[in-house]
């Protein structure tokens, strides 16, 4: 059993088995079956290869067997960070094949992150992309790989690695792969994270499966269905929501885009006849804009799904009309519980609403702030377990005291209201996070950042609001220098390693902090401060 990993107790297991939720199949498993079943149908597609079902699970267990050659085996950590290409969907199949447990970084992150990544999973191994993704990946793997102790092996994603393996070298002729369990921890997910450093989220096969099983249910997937992948593959949402593996799971055919753009997305919905895309509210505002001057055939498109962020009631009502297809609201966390509008719900449920959850054993509670269940229809926070859900964060038994009530119900920071038919309306988060376009930045980890600069004597971040994004992130700063300018600061986070979408799009200057009446700094205000100066500001240009 994995080291520091706290299992699912017994009883739980026994009873999601007896339920059938879990199959007790694995990744591995599930790729095999496929290959059996959809042989010669096209599993992948990116933007140099094709590869059909059977030609994937060869590619798999090759890799597998080259994997095993270098040293890799089950359990040992893998900080994976890969565009979206066929590489990415091969290196964690063989990953799961041989029970070695990828740690899903996004093309992102940087030495700050990936660095924490590594250590805190006692990392033995580092995949990186080749050239052309505007970053020195190779020069970061070098420093990762001399101040990380476990870190031996890095491997590059391309013909010529440089000092280190290429991706391409390590295709071999197949060797006997271990017998892996399917309640062993397939990956780890981040979570968006509120309080310091992400936390790792390590998910079992079966709980996965489940949910790629009930994904694909929910959106009608089939062996017909076309998936478009533009957000990135290793989030949960475009991997599971029912994303690349829940496609995989119906024997559907996955398309891999790397970029978002409708310039990269709308011909491949044309070429590929995509039926299912996923996208974040700040895209699809782009996508309506750019589809009456876009002159792409999209009639094969018969799901919009969007997620990740609150999508407004104006934006959804475009969403039939300029596409011609059914939106699909869609809200839920790497975490677990995920909550979708189903294809034949109305109108009206399917613009206000957030969806429903997808398993009927999921367990939802909405509380107030003394964890008391509210009156149905009034606003609480939600709290959740049920059949896909963590437990607790690895190795974080601290954090999971505050995260995860005694019995076991993770406490998602997000204040809802629920509908009597269980249709959730997102209404705001009690979490202290920013939720930036989809992507989730943690306050207290970009303040510790700028609290180590010398000349900052306090800080404290929060949301904005933002047209376009949804949410940018304001820094509040006290200085103990007049002449400490943003651009310095900025320019301190980014020697720090941090990722780009976490850098504060504004600084504000301040003598002191409001606080609330116990004392901490009163963030609900700062956010009223800035959302007021804004809109003065809005006036002004009017
Ligand atoms: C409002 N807030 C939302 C929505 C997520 C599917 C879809 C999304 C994610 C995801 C995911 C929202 N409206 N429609 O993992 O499988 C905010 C909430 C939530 C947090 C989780 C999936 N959809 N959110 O976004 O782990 O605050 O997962 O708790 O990145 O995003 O973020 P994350």
């Amino acid at each position: 059993m994995l080291k520091h990993y706290k299992p699912w107790p017994e009883k739980l297991k026994t009873r999601y088995k007896e339920l059938g939720c879990w199959e007790d199949k694995t990744f591995g498993q599930m790729l095999s079956d496929r290959a059996s079943i959809y042989g010669d149908r096209t599993a992948i597609v990116d933007h140099q290869s094709r590869v059909t079902y059977k030609e994937l699970d060869k590619y798999v267990n090759q890799l597998a067997s080259g994997f095993q050659r270098i040293g890799l085996s089950r359990e040992d950590r893998v900080v994976v960070q890969l565009p979206n290409t066929l590489d990415f969907v091969v290196v964690i199949f063989a990953l799961f094949r041989l029970g070695a447990i990828p740690v899903f970084s996004l093309l992102s992150h940087r030495d700050s992150e990936i660095r924490y990544f590594c250590e805190f999973s006692e990392a033995k191994a580092y995949i990186i992309p080749g050239d052309g993704y505007g970053y020195d990946f190779e020069q970061l793997a070098k420093t990762i790989q001399t101040d990380v102790t476990s870190v031996d092996t890095i491997i590059v994603a391309d013909e010529d690695g440089g000092d280190f393996y290429s991706l391409n070298d390590l295709y071999e002729n197949e060797t006997a792969l271990p017998d892996i369990k399917a309640d062993d921890v397939a990956f780890f997910q981040l979570s968006g994270g509120s309080t310091g450093l992400p936390k790792m989220i390590a998910r079992t096969h079966n709980e996965y499966m489940y949910s790629l099983r009930m994904s694909a249910d929910v959106c009608q997937l089939d062996e017909t269905s076309v998936y478009l992948a533009v957000l990135p593959a290793a989030h949960n949402y475009p991997l599971s929501s029912p994303g690349v593996l829940g496609t995989m799971y119906a024997g559907g055919k996955v398309v891999l885009s790397s970029g978002a753009s409708p310039d990269e997305a709308f011909p491949l919905i044309e070429q590929e006849r995509v039926t299912i895309t996923a996208i974040v509210p700040p895209l699809a505002l782009i996508w309506l804009e750019a589809v009456p001057t876009r002159h792409y055939d999209l009639s094969s498109l018969r799901v919009l799904q969007v997620g990740g962020s609150k999508l407004s009631a104006e934006a959804a009502k475009k969403v039939t009309p300029v596409f011609g297809c059914t939106l699909q609201q869609v809200y839920g966390m790497a975490e677990g519980l995920v909550n979708y509008t189903r294809l034949n719900d109305s109108d009206d449920v399917i613009i206000q609403t957030q969806g429903k959850s997808m398993s009927v054993y999921d367990d939802i509670r909405v509380v107030d702030e003394e964890d008391n269940e509210v009156a149905q229809g009034e606003i609480g926070e939600l709290l959740t377990r049920g059949p896909y859900t963590i437990r607790g964060y690895y190795k974080a038994e601290e954090h999971n005291e505050k995260a995860f009530t005694a019995d076991g119900y993770y406490r998602t920071g997000d204040l809802v209201r629920v509908s009597e038919d269980g249709y959730i309306t997102v209404i705001d988060r009690v979490k202290d996070q920013i939720n930036r376009a989809g992507e989730k930045i943690a306050a207290e980890e970009v303040e510790n950042y700028l609290l180590a600069h010398p000349a900052v004597r306090d800080v404290a971040i929060v949301a904005m609001p933002d047209k376009w994004l949804g949410e940018k992130s304001c820094a509040f700063v006290i200085s103990r220098d007049q002449d400490l300018k943003e651009t310095d600061l900025i320019a301190f986070l980014r020697t720090e390693g941090l990722a780009d979408y976490k850098m504060p799009d504004r600084i504000e200057w301040m003598a002191n902090f409001p606080k609330t009446a116990i004392g901490k700094v009163n963030k609900k205000e700062l956010r009223r401060l800035i959302e007021v100066k804004l809109n003065e500001h809005n006036m002004a240009k009017k």
